[in-house]
């Protein structure tokens, strides 16, 4: 029994994952949500908007003051982005892998950036660093009551 709840808590680690402006351009929001989805992660939040100046300030601030920024900044509010919230366990490291280097051409084939992206401003989607970036990130761009709670019957058919 003690078993299973340390189970269940270390299978609810959370990750903000966001299909950037050219990801949606080029219709890879599908694409992305399967690879999450087929790996057994669980979807608890989705939205689609086109960001402000202020929240892709705060989402990018610790790049604040170096020479990319303002283009950052720029190009992510320059169009809607998917913004979602996966759990599962090891799912911020986890979706780290699955994603790729920030440089697209360094990314392993296999990976989102590797099969879909060349360029470093264009590289598709974005997943948090860290569990401490997540919890953030997720502060961020969601409130609470935009998360649901629910309990996927397959789960014992992913978890051991
Ligand atoms: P990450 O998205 O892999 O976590 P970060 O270092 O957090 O990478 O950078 C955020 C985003 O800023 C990157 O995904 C990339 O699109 C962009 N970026 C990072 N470094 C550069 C750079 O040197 N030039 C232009 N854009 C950059």
């Amino acid at each position: 029994m003690g078993t299973t709840v340390a189970m269940a808590a270390s299978n609810q680690e959370r990750s903000f994952i966001m299909v950037k402006p050219e990801g949606v351009q080029r219709a890879l929001v599908g694409e992305v949500i399967k690879r999450f989805e087929q790996r057994g992660f669980k979807l608890v939040g989705l939205k689609v908007l086109v960001p402000s100046k202020d929240i892709a300030n705060v989402h990018y601030g610790e790049h604040e003051g170096k020479p990319f920024f303002p283009k950052l900044v720029g190009h992510i509010t320059s169009g809607a982005v998917v913004a979602m919230v996966w759990e599962g366990k090891d799912i911020v490291k986890t979706g780290r892998a699955m994603i790729g280097a920030t440089n697209p051409l360094a990314s392993a084939p296999g990976t989102i950036r590797g099969d879909f992206a060349i360029d470093l401003g264009r590289n598709i989607v974005h997943g948090s660093d860290s569990v401490d970036s997540a919890q953030r990130e997720i502060a961020l761009w969601f409130s609470p009551d935009e998360l649901a709670e629910y309990d996927p019957t397959v789960t014992p058919w992913i978890y051991e």
